[in-house]
């Protein structure tokens, strides 16, 4: 069904590969449309539980495609911007947890993807840049912004000013991942974390999610009350009750996922 991507559902896990390797796979329109219907099946599919983001070959995604951006006019520039911020915005919106499995180069709009996901695992040889200064623009899928947001503002104008490239210790070092490993461990380590998360209150994973990333941009006193109301939302779900009894009676919890 897609030629750019692949998408495969296994147990409660999603895996969201970008499939374009003789391109490094570079986000050109394509990619980014059969991400955003990826990304409808996703939201509609309530056995999914959590999402591994992945790329295929050397690369996680080199970033967003120069060879089709370099035709673009600002009018089809701002379309294609528009199109990555959509795909960005719903990972990050959607209450279900992505994890980015950073195995390669994650550069420009790539390392935006992987910002754009809740958790990044690196593999040892993965290379972290947003490398546009140096071709006449500047991150385009809110890597000015969420960049600045995860490693600092000083950091991130560090990195897009220079533009330069750092290795998955540096990314782990200024919080740009928050697990670097071998690479033969790379899927293996992001699906046992992928499965933890899966194994908890879906409900209560979503609206944690909710409450972080709303939360995040918001005055203490706001996000507090942001808190009080996802709260509110897991003591009215069932599983609050099923979490705290197989708490109490000592076994493992059956979520109802309501
Ligand atoms: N776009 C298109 N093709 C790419 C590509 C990319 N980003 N990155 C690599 N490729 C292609 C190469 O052209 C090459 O194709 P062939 O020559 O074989 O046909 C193939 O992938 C293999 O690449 P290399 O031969 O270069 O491989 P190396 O191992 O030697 O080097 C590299 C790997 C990652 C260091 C190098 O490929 C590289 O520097 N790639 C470009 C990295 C980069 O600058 N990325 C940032 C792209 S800019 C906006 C929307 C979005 C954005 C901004 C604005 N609006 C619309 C306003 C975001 C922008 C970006 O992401």
């Amino acid at each position: 069904m897609y030629e750019n991507i692949k998408y495969e559902v296994k147990g409660n896990l999603g895996y969201l590969t970008i499939n374009r390797p003789k391109a490094l796979n570079a986000l050109n329109t394509d990619v980014l449309a059969e991400l955003a219907d990826a990304l409808k099946e996703i939201e509609a599919d309530d056995a999914v539980k959590a999402v591994i983001v992945t790329g295929e070959g050397k690369a996680f995604v080199a970033g967003a495609d120069i060879a089709q951006m370099s035709k673009l006019n600002a009018v089809e520039g701002r379309a294609m911007m528009q199109a990555g911020h959509k795909v960005m915005n719903t990972i990050d919106q959607m209450p279900k947890p992505f994890i980015a499995a950073v195995n390669g180069f994650a550069l420009g709009g790539g390392c935006e993807l992987a910002m754009a996901c809740d958790i990044r695992i690196a593999s040892s040889k993965a290379k972290f840049g947003q490398p546009e200064v140096g071709l006449g623009i500047i991150p385009g899928f809110c890597g000015t912004q969420r960049l600045s947001r995860l490693v600092g503002k000083g950091m991130a104008k560090y990195l897009i000013y220079s533009a330069e490239m750092i290795n998955a210790e540096e990314a782990f070092r200024i919080g740009l991942v928050e697990k670097v490993v071998e690479p033969d461990a790379l899927m293996e380590t992001a699906e046992k974390l992928a499965n933890t998360i899966a194994s908890k209150a879906p409900i209560a994973v979503a609206q944690a999610k909710i409450a972080i990333n709303n939360g995040f941009d918001m005055d203490l006193k706001s996000a507090s009350q942001l808190e009080v109301e996802a709260t509110t939302v897991c003591f009215g779900s069932e599983d609050q009750k099923e979490g705290m009894a197989a708490f109490l009676e000592k076994r493992a919890p059956e979520w109802k996922k309501r």
